[in-house]
């Protein structure tokens, strides 16, 4: 593929709801787009970083100089043969892969023209569907997040997932089990704890928790491995996995019973399938994760979780109104009434076309690069 051009598009999307983690409140999807002009088509990428390093090292303002300065210098007017021989030739820049994934998502979407095949078809998904959870945020007020909870939970959402932080945890858990019952519940710390507070994950192993989701810092993988030591509850990696290489530390180490598979946080969807097939091998039950993306990213998601592995567990990877009022695919990425996803493919015919209007609307700020 002749690389022509690329713009990057700075868009904003404010959030229904503001989403409270550990570390921030978003009130905006604060996100840049890339669109990749090659021999006559064009293919779009959704970077996942947010507008601080909060969630991990990376921010836009990073994604920004890395590809201005350092991906787009080296790509515009050359050949690019594939997003596999794309990842590889820039594996000597370190890190940064947020980056990375943005260019290797407008990729695929440039093979996905190519070939007339569907991204699920290129990578080997075999699902027709996938089962969505969904991720709430953090809420002073406990009856806003039971209002919440009952409303997902009416439209069919297969588990509920809280976002916890010192102080607002084992209260809220206990509050919503006997509010709940058993339903399909897990907790995210985003890293917001230390081994010192392992008194309170053992606390939680009486609530049934189906995962505790990132308790300790990104670089703890051995702390965690003393955690799920000590704990019944299955700890399930987010933040600590970046790498094939990570993920393998993680599971030789027996730091978590379950991974959390971004791919962009581990540089594109050809890593995340290689920490797949990894975590396959050992048995190690996967999930795909969220970052609030806007479509482009949301539908990347869902080809991604068609994966043979992506089975059991639900996914962060919710109906875009979850989110958003408005969104830049059409149709906004949607649920059935089984609350899936049904995955593009060449068979069903979906496809989740960008929107340009809606992008020229959120547009704040666009720069060119030919
Ligand atoms: O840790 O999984 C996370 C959102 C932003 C950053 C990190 C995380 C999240 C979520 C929401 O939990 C996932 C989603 O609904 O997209
Ligand atoms: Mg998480």
């Amino acid at each position: 593929m002749r690389i022509d051009r690329i713009d990057i598009i700075r868009v904003l999307n404010p959030f229904k709801h503001p989403f409270q983690t550990s570390f921030t409140k978003f009130e905006n999807r604060d996100a840049l787009l890339v669109k990749i002009y090659s021999e006559g088509l064009v293919g779009w990428g959704e970077c996942k970083a947010f507008y601080g390093p909060f969630y991990n090292p990376e921010d836009n303002g990073t994604v920004f100089h890395i590809l201005k300065n350092m991906i787009i210098p080296k790509i515009l007017h050359q050949e690019v043969e594939s997003p596999e021989a794309f990842m590889e030739s820039f594996s000597y820049i370190k890190g940064n892969r947020l980056a990375k994934a943005a260019i290797e998502n407008a990729l695929w979407e440039l093979m996905v023209q190519r070939t007339g095949k569907s991204l699920k078809t290129l990578l080997g998904g075999t699902q027709k569907e996938i089962k969505v959870g969904v991720s709430l945020g953090i809420e002073k007020d406990i009856n806003v997040l039971f209002k919440e909870i009952y409303q997902y939970l009416e439209q069919g959402y297969h588990r509920t997932k809280i976002k916890i932080h010192p102080g607002k945890d084992i209260e809220v858990i206990k509050a919503i089990r006997k509010e709940f019952g058993d339903i399909p519940l897990t907790v995210d710390a985003n890293s917001a704890y230390t081994l010192k507070d392992i008194d309170l994950f053992k606390e939680m192993d009486q609530y049934q928790l189906q995962y505790i989701e990132q308790p300790l810092g990104e670089e703890d993988i051995v702390d965690h491995a003393v955690l799920q030591k000590e704990i019944e509850t299955p700890v399930c990696l987010d933040e600590s996995v970046v790498s094939y290489e990570a993920a393998e530390a993680a599971i030789r180490l027996d730091s978590c019973k379950v991974i959390n598979i971004k791919s962009s946080r581990c540089g594109g969807v050809y890593e995340g399938k290689r920490i797949h097939d990894l975590c396959v091998a050992h048995g190690i039950p996967v999930w795909c994760g969220g970052m609030t993306e806007l479509g482009i990213g949301r539908a990347q998601n869902v080809s991604f979780a068609s994966l043979p592995g992506f089975t059991e567990l639900a996914h962060d990877v919710a109906a875009a109104n979850r989110y958003f009022d408005e969104d830049i695919t059409s149709p906004m990425v949607d649920i059935t009434d089984r609350c899936t996803i049904i995955v593009p493919d060449e068979d069903n015919g979906i496809r989740y076309e960008v929107d340009e209007k809606q992008i020229d609307k959120m547009e704040a700020g666009h720069w060119i690069f030919k």
